[in-house]
C-alpha cells in the first residue's frame, strides 16, 4: 500500500493510505538518504510504501521503502552530534506572514526566510497581514515591499485574518497543495488559520530567524487535512526554519536576482563586494537591484544582525 506520513511520534508513523484510511506503522530495515545523517529515518510528509503487519492487527503497517522527496526542512538534532531531525518534507509552499508593527517585520528577516527556503526548495508566499490596519501611508509601504518582492518573483498578497479581505484568495492558493504558514509570533498565524477553517484546533508554531541550537525539546510536526482539500503542517515548537550553513560565497545564489546578474559579472566566483566589473553593483546603482536587497545580502555574508527596514523613501526604519 501506498500512503503519506501525517504523524510520527517517533518508533511509530500516522500513515494515510491512498484507501483514505488511517495506519499505524512501523519500519523495516533501514532508511539512509545520501547526504544526510538524520535521526529520523521518515518525517512528516513523505510518501512511503507499505505492507499490512502479518499478525492480522487491523490498521497497523511496515513500512519498507519510501519514495525520493522533492523538499524536506531540517534542524540541528537537540543532542550535539552533527545529527539533523528533518522536520517535515514534500513542502508545496511556505506562507510567509508579514505585519509592518504589531510586531515589526523587518526586511533582513524576509530575506533571510527566503534565502533559507531556496536553499530547501520550499515555494514561498509573502502574506502581508493586518491591512485593516493601516493608514495610507503604511498601505503605500505594503505596495512598495510587495511591488519588490513581485519584481524578483514571489507572489505576494494582502490580506486581514481579521476581517476575512482575500482570505478566500488564500484558500484558493492552498487547495490541492500541502503548506506550512510561518511569521514573527503575533503577526496573526492562528487568526487566519481560524478564519480558514474554524474547527481546527492547532497551535501553530511561531518560526522566528531564532535557530533551534541549544534548545532541549522534542517535538513532532503534523500534518492536518482541510475541508476544501487543503493540507496544512504544523511545526509545534520549531522556532527555525532549517539550519542554513552556507558558504559565503554561495549565499548570493540565493538572492534569485542577485543570481541571474552574477554571470555578468567579471569573476565567476565574484560576492559582489568590491570587486571590479560587478554586475550586481552595477545594476544596484542603476537602480535595477533594490538596495534593500543588497543590505540584507551584506548584512548576511558580513554576519551583521542589525534590524531595520529600508522605506519607500530610501529610509532606515
Ligand atoms: N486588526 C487585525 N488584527 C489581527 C489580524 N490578524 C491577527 N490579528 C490580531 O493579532 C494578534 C495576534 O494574532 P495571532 O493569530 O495570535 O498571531 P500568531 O502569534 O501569529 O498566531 C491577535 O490579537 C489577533 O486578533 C488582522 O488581520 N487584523
Ligand atoms: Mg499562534
Ligand atoms: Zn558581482
Amino acid at each position: 500500500m501506498e500512503g503519506t506520513v501525517y504523524k510520527s511520534t517517533g518508533s511509530w508513523y500516522t500513515v494515510k493510505a491512498t484507501d483514505g484510511l488511517f495506519y499505524e506503522c512501523r519500519i523495516k530495515g533501514k532508511f539512509r538518504i545520501k547526504g544526510i545523517k538524520s535521526t529520523n529515518p521518515i518525517a512528516v510528509g513523505d510518501k512511503v510504501h507499505f505492507e499490512l503487519d502479518d499478525k492480522g492487527e487491523e490498521h497497523v503497517g511496515v513500512i519498507h521503502s519510501i519514495d525520493d522527496r522533492k523538499n524536506y526542512i531540517i534542524r540541528k538534532s537537540v543532542n550535539l552530534s552533527k545529527q539533523t531531525h528533518i522536520i517535515a518534507a514534500n513542502l508545496d509552499q511556505v506562507f510567509l506572514l508579514i505585519t509592518l508593527n504589531n510586531p515589526t517585520t523587518y526586511t533582513i528577516f524576509i530575506d533571510r526566510f527566503l534565502v533559507t527556503a531556496e536553499a530547501y526548495e520550499v515555494p514561498v508566499v509573502l502574506v502581508f497581514n493586518k491591512i485593516d490596519t493601516y493608514n495610507k501611508e503604511e498601505m503605500d509601504e505594503v505596495k512598495f515591499l510587495a511591488a519588490l518582492y513581485r519584481e524578483i518573483g514571489y507572489t505576494c498578497i494582502g490580506i486581514s485574518a481579521k476581517t476575512g479581505k482575500n482570505v478566500d484568495r488564500i484558500k484558493e492558493m492552498m487547495t490541492g497543495k500541502i503548506s506550512m504558514f510561518a511569521g514573527h509570533s503575533g503577526v496573526g498565524k492562528s487568526t487566519l488559520i481560524n478564519a480558514i477553517e474554524p474547527n481546527l484546533d492547532i497551535k501553530t508554531a511561531e518560526i522566528s530567524e531564532q535557530h533551534l541550537q541549544g534548545q532541549h525539546t522534542t517535538t513532532f510536526a503534523e500534518m492536518f487535512d482541510l475541508s476544501f482539500e487543503a493540507q496544512i503542517i504544523d511545526t509545534p515548537g520549531i522556532k527555525g526554519f532549517g539550519i542554513v550553513d552556507m558558504e559565503r560565497e554561495e549565499i548570493g545564489d540565493y538572492f534569485p536576482e542577485l543570481f541571474e546578474l552574477k554571470q555578468d559579472c567579471k569573476f565567476n566566483n565574484c560576492i559582489h563586494l568590491d570587486e571590479p566589473k560587478c554586475a550586481v553593483k552595477d545594476a544596484l546603482e542603476e537602480g535595477k537591484v533594490s538596495y534593500s536587497r543588497y543590505r540584507s545580502y551584506l548584512q548576511m555574508i558580513t554576519g551583521e544582525e542589525e534590524n531595520y527596514r529600508i522605506d519607500i523613501h530610501g529610509e532606515r526604519k
